[in-house]
Order: C-alpha cells, then sequence, then structure tokens
C-alpha cells in the first residue's frame, strides 16, 4: 500500500550527532568513515553548536529525567557534528553499531565501546525511532541541505 511503501522510505533513514566529548578527543575523523565504511550514506552534514537552550530543546523528552541538566549542560559545553544518514534499516543497524547507552555495556566492536567514556558522555546519538529520526533531522537541516 501507499502508507507502507511511505513507511518503507522512512525506515532508510537516521540522524546522529557526534557529541562534544568525541568532537573534543579528535574522534570525529574515525567516527565518520565508520559510518561509512558500515554503507550509510551520507544524507546531510555539518559541524555546529547547541545553545543551552536549543540542547534542552532536543532533549525535551528527557526534561523530567534526573540527568537532564547535566545532558543539556554537556550537550552545549563544545561543537558538535550532525548528518542523516541513510541505509536500508536505518534507525535498527545504527543502534546496532553505536551499541548501549553506557559505554560499559556496550558490545565489541561498537563505536561507544570503543569512543565513549561514561554513560552520559558517550561519544554519539542515534534516534531510537523512524519518527523521531525525521523529526531530529529537521530540527538541523532544511530540505535543501539534504541530499
Ligand atoms: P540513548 O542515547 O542510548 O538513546 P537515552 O536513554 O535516550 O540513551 O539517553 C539520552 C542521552 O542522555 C544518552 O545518550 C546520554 O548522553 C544521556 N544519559 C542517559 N542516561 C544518563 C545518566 O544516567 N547520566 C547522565 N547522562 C545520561
Amino acid at each position: 500500500t501507499f502508507a507502507a511503501q511511505i513507511a518503507k522510505d522512512m525506515s532508510n533513514r537516521t540522524f546522529t550527532m557526534i557529541k562534544p566529548d568525541a568532537m573534543k578527543n579528535g574522534h570525529a575523523g574515525a567516527i565518520l568513515d565508520r559510518f561509512i565504511k558500515e554503507g550509510f550514506r551520507v544524507v546531510a552534514l555539518k559541524q555546529t553548536k547547541l545553545s543551552e537552550e536549543k540542547a534542552g530543546e532536543f532533549y525535551a523528552i528527557h526534561r523530567e529525567r534526573p540527568f537532564y541538566g547535566e545532558l543539556v549542560s554537556f550537550m552545549s559545553s563544545g561543537v558538535i557534528v550532525a548528518a542523516i544518514l541513510e541505509k536500508a534499516n536505518a534507525v535498527a543497524d545504527f543502534r546496532t553499531l553505536i551499541g548501549a547507552t553506557d559505554p560499559a555495556k556496550a558490545a565489541e566492536g561498537t563505536i561507544r565501546k570503543q569512543f565513549a567514556n561514561s554513560v552520559g558522555e558517550n561519544a554519539v546519538h542515534g534516534s531510537d525511532s523512524d519518527e523521531n529520526a525525521a523529526i531530529e533531522g529537521a530540527f538541523f537541516f532544511s530540505g535543501l541541505e539534504q541530499y
């Protein structure tokens, strides 16, 4: 059906950020290289910096969580790289590639296992659903910036 086709198309994209810890530690190049080697095509890419207000808005879904303040302050503490990536089954495959939120629990071979420091400073973001991938991508990129 038409609806199923749209759902299928949406499942081809995810949104990611290389977080301030990984940027400061000089891992951006290695992490981008890994995305590409794992078969993700770069649809959109930019280096930027979130203000506290913008970081708070991006993570508004977590505002009742005890770590919200820490998360907002960390995510606005330095530059990030934001990107939209494309691949079949993008959201799920990307979550597998980055590994568990806490790098101590992340599987061998995952990006967080290799590059993350802690549950808060965990190197990369990956959308958790097709719907959030679309919302988060649109938060950073206009349609004209997506190829
Ligand atoms: P996810 O990024 O693996 O989907 P979420 O539970 O959605 O994990 O949390 C969003 C982000 O909030 C995490 O990536 C991490 O940066 C931060 N975070 C999660 N749990 C904690 C915590 O217990 N302390 C500090 N920061 C946390």
